[in-house]
């Protein structure tokens, strides 16, 4: 009854045959690299045997290569003034419990720091009680109240509402609750009541719903502090434009009126800073990096600073929260990139982790038996969206002998 049943299975296999054929032609004309590469052994790593604690690492032929010293694996008594906070919905428990598995397994089991959770909603019982039992560490549960998450008197809402029916092609775009988070990771998580009373020097922000794949058996928190870092990141991204089209208007803006005051926020020569990561030399435009900061390890007080809590009064006002979608990552991004000095940062490429889609797993001997992710899909290099090589590149710009600061190169000029 089935006739084309006789001619197989040599006919299918010819098919067959003459498809992957055309596959490598596809290949060889438009992706060479694919190609080439199956014959180029990887040339990323030197000198590195699995007990050395050092390593390089960079976009394969970028002159710009990264140095990484892992500090010693340490069970240290000292502890540093820290803990982890996480801003999280009782409906993401089961998601909050699988980010604490793995941060409490790679790390904090043998260390105890404690855990900081808040929510614009009071916790359930369920959600205190099932955190609590996964961690030796203390917890703590903190409620956001209306003063930081809620419309601001100069806020039209009928015209944010209307905003928000515009912007449905960018991620979140619809969404008020994403809004009223980014104000709050923005410019409030930092001067929560509790937040305050537990006093940390160092944080490190968790998300419900994200991996750790590597085993961390140095104290990052301590880390920051012996090498006087200030901002601490994994994951470099580009944002999507939509989502601030007029904030980098506002931020220079900002520059051009402080500069004109007594208090001149941005006075470090261009050079000592990371502005190459998020704007060409001249300043003119945002090019949208930022660091993501669903991983965030940093210092408390760089946001009580005078400056950033202008910086963020100012662009409040501005109305971009709700207006736009302003988020977090580029708000703390832009303003640690053009007020810190540029090795006050620091990438932790040692620790390999994924949120939503994208992950950074390290390409390294030392940790390859101590990571549960593949380097080949990490984003790091190969991505078009990571930022990466463009941190790179602005933390080792030898270039610039400009001695122009900040605040000099984004004013406006005077009318
Ligand atoms: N309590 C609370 N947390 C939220 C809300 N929206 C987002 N979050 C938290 O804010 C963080 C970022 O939100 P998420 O949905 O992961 O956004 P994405 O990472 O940008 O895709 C996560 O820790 C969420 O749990 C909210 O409405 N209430
Ligand atoms: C640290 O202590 C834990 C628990 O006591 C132990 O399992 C682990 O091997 C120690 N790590 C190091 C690096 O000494
Ligand atoms: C608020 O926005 C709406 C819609 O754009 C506008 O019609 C209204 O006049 C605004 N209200 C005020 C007080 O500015
Ligand atoms: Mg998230």
């Amino acid at each position: 009854m089935i006739s084309i049943s006789r001619k197989t299975p040599c006919f299918y296999v010819q098919i067959l045959f003459f498809i992957h054929i055309l596959g490598l032609i596809w290949c060889a004309i438009y992706r060479p690299n694919i190609i080439s590469s199956w014959y180029r052994p990887q040339a990323e790593q030197t000198d590195e045997n699995s007990n050395s604690r050092v390593w390089t690492t960079g976009p394969p032929h970028n002159p710009n290569q990264l140095s990484v010293d892992l500090p010693p694996a340490d069970n240290r008594t000292t502890r540093a003034n820290a803990g982890f906070v996480v801003l999280v919905r009782n409906s993401e428990l089961v998601q909050m419990i699988q980010s604490m598995y793995d941060v409490e397994q790679r790390f904090n089991k043998n260390f105890d720091y404690p855990w900081l959770f808040l929510n614009e909603e009071p916790f359930t019982e369920e959600f205190k009680e099932r955190t609590t039992a996964i961690t030796n560490g203390k917890t703590h549960y903190g409620f956001v109240d209306e003063s930081m998450w809620s419309y601001p008197s100069w806020i039209n809402q009928t015209l944010a509402a209307e905003r928000r029916e515009l912007m449905s092609g960018v991620p979140y775009g619809t969404s008020e609750s994403y809004r009223h988070m980014c104000r709050f990771q923005s410019g409030f998580f930092w001067r929560h009541p509790l937040f305050l009373e537990l006093n940390w020097e160092y944080y490190w922000r968790v998300e419900p719903n994200v991996r750790y794949y590597c085993d961390i058996d140095y104290d990052p928190f301590l880390y920051m502090k012996q090498n006087n870092k200030k901002y601490g990141f994994t994951i470099s991204f580009v944002e999507n434009a939509g989502t601030d089209p007029s904030l980098w208007h506002v931020v220079r803006d900002y520059v051009s009126a402080t500069a004109e005051g007594k208090r001149v926020y941005f006075n470090r020569p261009v050079k000592d800073t990371l502005y190459r990561f998020i704007t060409d030399h001249t300043g003119e435009n945002y090019n949208q990096c930022h660091f993501w900061t669903n991983f965030e390890i940093a210092r408390s007080d760089l946001w009580r600073t005078d400056a950033y809590q202008t910086f963020f009064g100012y662009l409040d006002v501005k109305g971009g929260f709700f207006y736009e979608r302003w988020g977090d990552a580029p708000v703390h991004s832009i303003f640690a990139a053009l007020y810190l000095h540029k090795d006050e940062f620091h990438y932790f490429h040692d620790i390999g982790y994924r949120h939503s889609v994208y992950e950074h797993c390290p390409k390294s001997e030392t940790l390859a038996s101590r990571c549960y992710c593949d380097p080949a899909k990490t984003l790091d290099y190969s991505d078009g969206m990571s930022c990466l090589t463009r941190y790179m590149d602005a933390l080792m710009d030898s270039n610039l002998d400009k001695s122009i600061t900040v605040a000099e190169l984004l004013q406006y000029p005077e009318e």
